[in-house]
């Protein structure tokens, strides 16, 4: 496929067009949603012919394909990431400028779509930029939540969380497919009949599809994106209604369309909730029939799926496709029980995510059996043909629990951890003694981010820069950024470099006051940590950081401090009190410190609300200091650490997931080391009280936490935080007390090397130099070359053809 020309009078008489003729609207009557909508239909009008060509290809190169299924894909807006892919980001905006829009506002005015908590559902989202950009013909599988994440407000520096209604409005770019839908059964019973067992089901759902075309890069392929609504089997209880009972005439569907409504907004510790598990089944099972209906409908034989299908599992969520696809197989289409197992492993791979044991989902078994009693059986089949194929000691089923990790191991041909580190932790720790039962099961695929939306489109400056030094044939072969090492040394382009980065942080600046009326200083370093708040992340360590940096300027005004914005963003889970204790500390400190004029010149702390993808696009390029402070061995991966990278900022950092990797890459000193490794956390654990050794050994950590469980920050109520505080004297399991010290130290080294710019731009420099390895397109080969064997099937780009 090449992109056929449009210049921007016939895009302007396209936008024209939708604005008439899909909107209903008058050019003179139309608001910033009018002409949003309709760059967006006009945009995806320009997808239909790749994606089309695409499905034609895929149908006659008769090869496989790859399903992708995720509870969460955390996508965003799609308006600059599709024009961009399309070739018509410039386009597109001197359209409607010439339409007399403000194309950034119009941009600005679609809502991201939140069907993710973070990284998991993040990385499904640049997997599927990905997978379209390398040609690999692919589906993504997942629910359309009628509310994805939600909106997280501060009220007195506390989190309030409200619901999301991203589709209170219509989906641009979605399409409605109300032939696409299959049955999804619950409950009942099992009966044997002759020999075969029969699931008299006890309530049906319906699975109805809904298709994004997600195009690749200069629109060479264009793959699906399919989201299922769940929908009532009977729309109305006429009955009901004729009786005067108006509620109980929706009932049906309203019951139905719950498993659609929410995404479950905690992605560790949800597991145990009947409506979570029937979400997971429902969208798996119908992704399974959905994939089987099309290898039939090619005339397939089923004994040879493994050829033609790979499914890609997306942490434990969808474990439950293991089962499913052996129940289909032996309930409807006769296979043998060993047969049926062998044949969905081969189908079947499992990526993990985390090693936190909160994470790995188990659920009761009583509960599984009421919701899935076929199922149940079924996971015993399987743990028996484990049993006799291993000896194993390992069981699926075991004190009363279904272990969905052990499931998705076992029926998986390849296990996958998401960094380097992190592989060898799941063989080392959660999945020792499956790995030695199955050697050579777990590989490594190290996460990575499509540089399209976290480069190319998200930081137009450096974009440019990138583009006049090396030429602009990286987005898609990102390791050529290579080629600006050599520039590092250059002080001209140093400038440039610097420049790129000061107009990135005035663009921030702006939308903050904009958005919050919060004014930053400009030529302070930007200090940020954006992500889930969680304790193992340690937001609380930054924290406790900023509250030693502020009395130690407040003692010492005079020392010449490196002036800091210390930026925080991210939301915790509604039922998480730890975390949002947190959040409302942060605040509070906020408050006291950024109201203290002898130290307003060097230190100022920011928390914008509801932090989300499109914020995470402003904050990123305007970062000085990128924070991945994890507590070693917790983090799997981390996303985020690499588009900080990419976006020049050098990383302050634990020897933790990717960030190992990245160190490896940008070079020891480019990079902020400090903390506990892995092997020293554990170790420390052992020691009797070190949390409270370590407070003694450390006046200044001491202090800061005196001063907190005082009330300084409180003093509305002065034992706000003592339960905090004491969690972490006493308990303080991600070890914020013992690495703190260090952390402390590193920031000074971190002030120190901050206040040499020149020096301080070739590091940032030689950080977005690089990581081009960090693209997700590396991490996709990968995938597709050790997992699925599926090769690309655009012929255009030359490389392109040796993945498989
Ligand atoms: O997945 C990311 C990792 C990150 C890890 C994250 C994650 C979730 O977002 C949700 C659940 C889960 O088990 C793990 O925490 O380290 O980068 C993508 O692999």
């Amino acid at each position: 496929m090449s992109i056929p020309y449009v210049s921007p009078q016939e895009f302007s008489a396209e936008i024209l067009r939708h604005l008439k003729h899909s909107l209903g609207k008058d050019e003179s009557h139309a608001s910033v949603y009018d002409w949003r909508m309709s760059l967006s239909l006009a945009l995806r009008d320009h997808v239909v012919d790749p994606w089309f060509a695409s499905t034609r290809r895929t149908y006659e190169a008769r090869g496989k394909r790859v399903y992708y299924l995720s509870m969460e894909f955390l996508i965003g807006r799609l308006i600059e990431d599709v024009a961009v892919n399309l070739g018509l980001d410039a386009v597109a905006e001197e359209a409607l400028s010439a339409l007399g829009q403000d194309y950034a506002a119009v941009v600005a005015n679609e809502p991201d779509a939140a069907l993710g908590n973070g990284g998991l559902g993040r990385l499904a989202a640049c997997f599927m930029d990905s997978l379209s950009t390398l040609g690999i013909p692919a589906y993504g599988y997942g629910i359309r939540y009628e509310h994805g994440l939600f909106e997280q407000h501060f009220e007195d520096g506390a989190q309030m969380e409200t619901a999301e209604t991203w589709l209170a409005q219509r989906h641009a770019w979605e399409f409605e497919r109300p032939e696409v839908s299959y049955p999804i059964n619950f409950g009942g019973h099992v009966e044997e009949h002759e020999g075969k067992a029969v699931w008299r089901a006890g309530e049906t759902v319906v699975a109805s599809a809904y298709d994004t075309p997600v195009v690749g890069w200069q629109a060479q392929w264009a793959n699906t994106l399919r989201l299922w609504a769940a929908k009532s089997t009977t729309a109305f209880d006429l009955d009901s209604f004729n009786r005067g009972d108006y509620m109980a005439a929706s009932a049906p569907e309203a019951l139905a369309r719950t498993i659609s409504r929410v995404l479950y907004p905690d992605d560790t510790t949800d597991t145990g909730k009947e409506l979570r598990l029937k979400q997971e089944y429902f969208f798996t099972s119908a992704s399974i029939q959905d994939l089987l209906r099309r290898f039939l409908s090619e005339g397939g034989d089923l004994r040879a799926l493994p050829d033609f299908v790979a499914i890609q599992l997306n942490d434990t969520h969808p474990a439950i496709a293991g089962p499913e696809l052996v129940r289909l197989l032996i309930d409807e289409h006769g296979f043998e029980v060993s047969q049926a197992i062998t044949t969905a492993r081969s189908c079947l791979a499992y990526t993990n995510h985390t090693l936190l044991p909160e994470a790995l989902e188990r659920w009761p078994e009583d509960l599984f059996i009421r919701v899935l009693p076929r199922h149940h059986r079924i996971i015993q089949l399987i743990e028996a043909a484990h049993i006799a194929a291993t000896g194993s000691d390992i069981r699926i089923l075991e004190h009363g629990e279904v272990k969905m990790g052990e499931l998705a191991f076992i029926m998986a041909h390849h296990v996958n951890g998401v960094s380097a580190l992190h592989s060898e932790l799941v063989k080392e720790t959660v999945f020792a003694d499956l790995h030695s039962d199955y050697p050579g099961r777990i590989i490594n695929q190290t996460n990575g981010i499509t540089p399209r939306r976290w480069l190319y489109s998200c930081n137009p400056p450096l974009r440019e820069l990138i583009n006049e030094t090396i030429g602009t044939t990286w987005p898609d072969d990102l390791q050529q950024l290579d080629g600006l090492s050599v520039h590092a040394k250059d002080p001209a382009f140093l400038d440039k470099f610097q420049a790129a980065k000061d107009a990135n942080k005035t663009r921030l600046s702006n939308w903050l006051q904009a958005r919050d009326g919060v004014s930053l200083n400009p030529d302070a370093m930007f200090d940020v940590q954006i992500k889930r708040i969680h304790e193992y992340k340690r937001q609380l360590m930054n924290l406790l950081e900023t509250v030693a940096l502020w009395n130690e300027i407040r003692e010492n005004p005079n020392a010449g401090w490196t002036p800091r914005v210390k930026i925080f963003g991210g939301k915790a889970a509604p039922g998480y009190v730890v975390a949002k204790q947190i959040i409302h500390l942060i605040n509070d400190a906020a408050k006291v410190i950024n109201a203290d004029p002898a130290t307003r010149e060097y230190l100022q702390i920011v928390y914008p609300e509801n932090y989300n993808v499109s914020m995470a696009e402003i904050l990123i390029p305007a970062t000085d200091l990128s924070e991945q402070i994890s507590t070693a061995g917790k983090e799997a991966s981390g996303t985020g650490n690499m588009k900080f990278a990419l976006n020049g900022a050098p990383t302050i950092g634990t020897l933790d997931g990717a960030n190992v990797e990245i160190r490896d890459c940008v070079g020891a000193e480019n990079f902020f080391l400090f903390g506990l490794t892995a092997a020293e956390v554990t170790a420390r654990r052992a020691v009797p009280e070190y949390a409270r050794r370590a407070v003694e050994a450390s006046p200044r950590l001491a202090r800061v936490l005196q001063q907190i469980e005082g009330g300084v920050f409180s003093s509305d109520d002065k034992t706000r935080y003592s339960g905090l505080v004491q969690g972490l004297i006493n308990h303080d399991y991600f070890l914020v007390t013992c690495d703190f010290d260090s952390y402390f130290g590193t920031q000074r080294d971190v002030d120190k090397a901050f206040a040499d710019k020149q020096a301080w731009t070739r590091m940032a420099a030689l950080n977005t130099a690089r990581v081009g390895w960090f693209s997700s397109d590396r991490t996709i080969s990968g995938y597709a070359r050790d997992i699925w064997k599926t090769p690309s099937l655009i012929s255009a780009r030359g490389s392109r053809q040796d993945v498989a």
